[in-house]
């Protein structure tokens, strides 16, 4: 009499499915949007490229793009490539004209709204940060450099860049190159540990310019403790910029 298992074996395969749990974020750089259109361009100008990311899969995460205020019908957003273009309706000379657009993705989920500002005409040159924050250690050479703060022109011009607030002359910036360096060493334990800058960025014999400021922070004395001070604020930007520290986006 043979007895009967106590047990069998099952095999069980499970698979996780995606949920539409992501919104499209704007991945474009710089902030804010700014472009610069021709006032007596002809339809169908490229204006500016929207671009968002939604972390789903398939439908889920696929985006689609949306012009939902402004532009009194100068511009229109095309739906899979996110291309912002004139309709060819005439444009205002110098008239600001700002687009409310959103992302969704193909269930629907929106994004948060963002502005693309458009100027029929010329504007000022953009830097690509908003503000740049910097720790910067007490031994850092005079005339290195350990900080760019470049701008865009949106006239493809040359920029020239200059220190509009410079304290105690304490700072150098490269006319042509934006790159900042100190004029003369600095000592933590005797000189101020906290400088605000104010860099101009122009355009060559021209009135375009825009400002920009930014906060230089001395470390501690130890370079090890600057390093760790560094590690600490630093976050990509969507350029690559040289020297000892990267700078960070200040929250506004
Ligand atoms: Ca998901
Ligand atoms: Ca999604």
């Amino acid at each position: 009499m043979s007895e009967s298992p106590e047990w069998y074996l099952v095999r069980v395969e499970l698979t996780v499915t995606d949920v539409n749990d992501n919104v499209p974020e704007w991945r474009m750089v710089p902030s804010p949007y700014l472009a610069v259109v021709s006032f007596d361009t002809v339809a169908g100008t490229l204006v500016y490229k929207l671009y968002a990311e939604d972390g789903d899969e398939g439908n889920n995460g696929e985006v689609e793009y949306f012009l939902s205020d402004g532009g009194d019908g100068r511009f229109e957003v095309d739906r899979k490539s996110g291309h912002v273009r004139t309709t060819g309706l005439p444009l205002q000379r110098d008239r600001e004209y700002l687009l409310t657009v959103v992302a969704a993705d193909r269930l629907g989920s929106r994004s948060a709204p963002a502005v693309v500002s458009v100027v029929a005409g010329e504007r000022p040159p953009q830097f690509t940060n908003t503000s740049f924050t910097i720790a910067i250690p007490e031994n850092t050479p005079e005339g290195q450099t350990f900080l760019v703060t470049p701008a865009v022109s949106f006239q493809k011009k040359p920029i020239v860049y200059s220190l509009l607030i410079n304290p105690s002359s304490l700072f150098s910036i490269a006319t042509e190159t934006g790159e900042i360096s100190l004029t003369r060493p600095i000592d933590y334990e005797s000189d101020q540990h906290r400088y605000l800058l104010l860099v101009r960025a122009s355009e060559e014999h021209d009135s375009m310019s825009s400002a920009q400021s930014c906060a230089a922070y001395r470390c501690r004395g130890r370079e090890e403790d600057g390093e760790r001070e560094l590690e600490k604020s630093r976050t990509p930007v969507g350029q690559e910029l040289h020297g000892a520290c990267e700078p960070r986006v200040c929250d506004p």
